[in-house]
């Protein structure tokens, strides 16, 4: 076979889609032909910050169905989100919308979770940076009064998409490395933390890697699908930042990457896991990459400061040009606030400009005062922030960064890739764009036989398949 198709679905912060792959390493043929988007915002309930999970499935199915319309020959489906989010179930039904990280509640367990393990040890358990959020916290919170208790399986977002379509129960090692219950040497759950924190570790699947099958549709799946028999769902990098880093076209051992979207995860791809007290007081993290590497990096907050931003202003009906924002963003010549980016206070959702304004007059630092000074103080405060943990990567692994690659719909953002290169004095390459779903393609493309076996051999077809723009640094 010299070449095929493949669906990936990709869930992500504002819109979750169905894409086709097209693949043909031995042709060097890497297409991707989006067939559907829809949204997935959080819906906010009496009980919190919520998916849409069901309304989710309905169009993600649809979508497929789409994909199979247009491309019989789909051979595979792999799923992909953001990290940490789980779905309880008893038996084969959801006890209820899962939890958005962005609620509030986990702020709450997160005390009681280093009362019992403090997060020095926790740290060189799971090697993870500390996010208020990670699975671990979200499960404490959800021990009192919550529905963990009724439950008998966790399944992480995309594993749980991919039990709705074929009926197995697993967890992908990239995504459950985020929640914080994996251990960072062993790549197995740890069970001994699950008992200390008196979590049941029998609602845990058993760990796939990134190319296991899942097995085919189930049959009424696939006559919904219209999908021909033996399609099978592939587990893929299925947190969406492992999808993304396998298609950064980087030598990382002299690369950095920044994959740019509502988050900025900055970091460098590693063959052994950093856990000295250094990466835990920098708050880096270890996350399980796809083929045992190790995602080094940062979570800087991203675009999320911008896109919240302009969803607060746009709150009265009206409607920001994001294109003519930047532009004027980028015409500002006067010196704007650069402010922490990794600040909590812009966490969850809301009046972002107010906060910052906030955090600009709590340190004495003026705030910016139009929608452009806002915009370009943002760009600036991400800029330095990339900057900044791209220097720590480096210093704390060893690698040389001699190239920063962003990649990820920040890729576009002209203004923030030039300011980063000025910035961090060394040159960014930005794109590709569709790194996520190139990642998820690539990885099932690899299981179907449609793609070379390691690592550098896909990241060859996405350096051959599209062209980064340069961006030199130059003096500020
Ligand atoms: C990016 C991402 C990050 C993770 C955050 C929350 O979409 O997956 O990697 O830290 O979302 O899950």
């Amino acid at each position: 076979m010299t070449g095929g198709s493949v669906a990936a679905v990709d869930l992500g912060a504002t819109s979750g889609r169905v894409i086709v792959g097209h693949v043909d390493a031995a042709a060097g043929r890497l297409e991707l032909d989006q067939v559907a988007r829809f949204p997935n915002g959080p819906v906010r309930l009496a009980s919190g910050l919520h998916w849409d999970l069901t309304g989710l499935y309905r169009d993600l199915t649809r979508g497929l169905a789409d994909a199979f319309r247009r491309e019989p020959g789909v051979a595979s489906i792999g799923v992909d989100s953001w990290a940490v989010d789980y779905g309880l179930l008893r038996g084969d039904r959801l006890l209820g919308e899962p939890f958005h990280y962005r609620d509030e509640r986990n702020e709450r367990a997160v005390e009681r979770v280093h009362a019992v393990v403090p997060f020095d040890e926790l740290y060189r358990r799971n090697g993870l940076q500390f996010l208020p959020f990670n699975s671990v916290y979200q499960l404490a919170a959800e021990q009192s009064g919550g529905l963990l208790g009724l439950a008998d399986s966790m399944l992480l977002i995309p594993d749980l998409v991919g039990f709705q379509l074929t009926g197995t129960r697993v967890a992908e090692l990239t995504n459950a490395s985020t929640t914080g219950l994996v251990g960072v040497e062993t790549g197995e759950w740890d069970y001994e933390l699950m008992e200390r924190l008196g979590l049941e570790a029998s609602v845990l699947p058993r760990l796939v890697s990134p190319g296991a099958s899942l097995g085919d549709l189930r049959p009424g799946v696939a006559a919904d699908l219209g999908a021909p028999a033996g399609v099978e769902v592939v587990a893929v990098g299925s947190h969406d930042t492992a999808s993304a880093v396998v298609a950064v076209p980087m030598h990382p051992e002299s690369a950095a990457y920044i994959s740019c979207g509502t988050w900025g995860l900055v970091g460098v791809e590693l063959e052994q896991p950093v856990t000295t007290d250094a990466a835990r007081e920098a708050n880096f993290t270890n996350e399980g990459g796809v083929d045992g590497r190790v995602r080094f990096l940062h979570n800087v907050m991203g675009l999320w400061l911008l896109s919240e931003s302009v969803r607060w202003w746009e709150r009265d009906g009206s409607t920001i040009d994001l294109p003519e924002l930047l532009a004027q963003a980028a015409a500002v010549t006067t010196e704007v606030a650069v402010f922490d980016a990794n600040d909590s206070s812009f966490l969850a959702p809301g009046d972002l400009p107010g906060r910052i304004a906030e955090w600009c007059a709590d340190r004495g630092v003026p705030a910016p005062q139009s929608r452009a000074e806002f915009a370009r103080s943002i760009i600036e405060s991400l800029a330095e922030a990339f900057a900044g943990a791209v220097r720590t990567a480096s210093i704390l692994s060893g690698v040389d960064v001699e190239t920063i690659h962003v990649v990820g719909g920040g890729a576009l953002n002209e203004l923030l890739c030039r300011r980063t290169a000025d910035r961090a004095g060394i040159p960014v390459l930005a794109g590709p764009v569709e790194a996520t779903a190139i990642g998820n393609v690539l990885v099932q493309a690899r299981a179907a036989g449609f793609a070379g076996a390691d690592l550098e051999s896909l990241r060859a077809l996405v350096a051959a398949s599209f062209q980064p723009v340069r961006y030199e640094p130059s003096a500020r």
